[in-house]
């Protein structure tokens, strides 16, 4: 029985699957996702005598539930007890790549960021300072090559280390005073209705500010809707 669980989360492309791959060996199945058409690749490895079990979750640029790839993405933080969610960022790509991390921390997820393809992006010209991104994020940040072993030990170090000591991921965001007030005047709005409350407040807040199509919608079906709407154009 695995004591631990993580997931693989990034963009399309970045080296998830690979990784993966690295990780779990022979030791993986894939299946689909409980009631979703969606793959569902599993695995475990055993690292320091812990039995780490391993979800490779579908690639996506955001988690605002477009499509079943987001919406598998974010119940997976949301809903899973998961330990550890892995971020796998392509070091070439790095802002795009950060959209969907900032995303993650929303939903307060504990992150680890395995920085890939930085031999890729040094050939491109980018240097990348791991220490000041993981300062920055306040998250550990890790220099790997997912299809080699370089950064392996350090990332399954970091991976146990962060499972022991949790970071509430949300708390390191920094929003601007007039912006933090608005979103928690709307998130007490939101709290209102109970059955909004599958995803955490702030997540709903941030959405809605966003003018986020989806979150629009299920706020349409809530009977505090006029007072969450007028919060949210105040
Ligand atoms: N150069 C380089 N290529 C990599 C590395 N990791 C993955 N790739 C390649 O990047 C492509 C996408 O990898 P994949 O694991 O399928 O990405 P996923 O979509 O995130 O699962 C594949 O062609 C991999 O061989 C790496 O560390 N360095
Ligand atoms: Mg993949």
């Amino acid at each position: 029985m695995a004591n631990l669980k993580i997931g693989l989360a990034g963009n399309p492309n970045v080296g998830k699957t690979t990784l993966f791959n690295n990780l779990t060996g022979l030791n993986q199945h894939v299946g689909n996702w409980p009631g979703k058409t969606v793959a569902q690749a599993k695995g475990h490895y055993k690292y320091n005598g812990n039995e780490v079990e391993v979800i490779d979750l579908p690639g996506n640029y955001a988690l605002s539930a477009h499509s079943i790839e987001e919406i598998v993405s974010r119940d997976f933080i949301v809903d899973e007890d998961s330990d550890v969610i892995v971020n796998i960022i392509d070091a070439a790509n790095i802002e795009r790549n950060l959209y969907l991390t900032v995303q993650m921390m929303e939903l307060g997820a504990n992150l680890v960021v395995a920085l890939n393809m930085n031999k890729y992006a040094q050939d491109k010209g980018y240097t990348i300072d791991a220490n000041k991104l993981s300062e920055l994020l306040g998250v550990p940040v890790v220099e790997i090559e997912a299809n080699r072993d370089i950064g392996k030990e350090e990332l399954l170090k970091t991976i146990e280390h962060a499972a022991a000591n949790p970071v509430n991921t949300t708390e390191r965001l920094v929003y601007n005073n007039e912006l933090k007030e608005h979103i928690a005047e709307l998130q007490a709005v939101i709290e209102e209705d109970k059955n909004l409350l599958d995803v955490p407040s702030s997540w709903i807040a941030i959405k809605l500010l966003e003018n986020d199509e989806i979150i629009e919608e299920k706020i349409e079906g809530s009977s505090k809707r006029n007072n969450i709407v007028r919060e949210t154009e105040r």
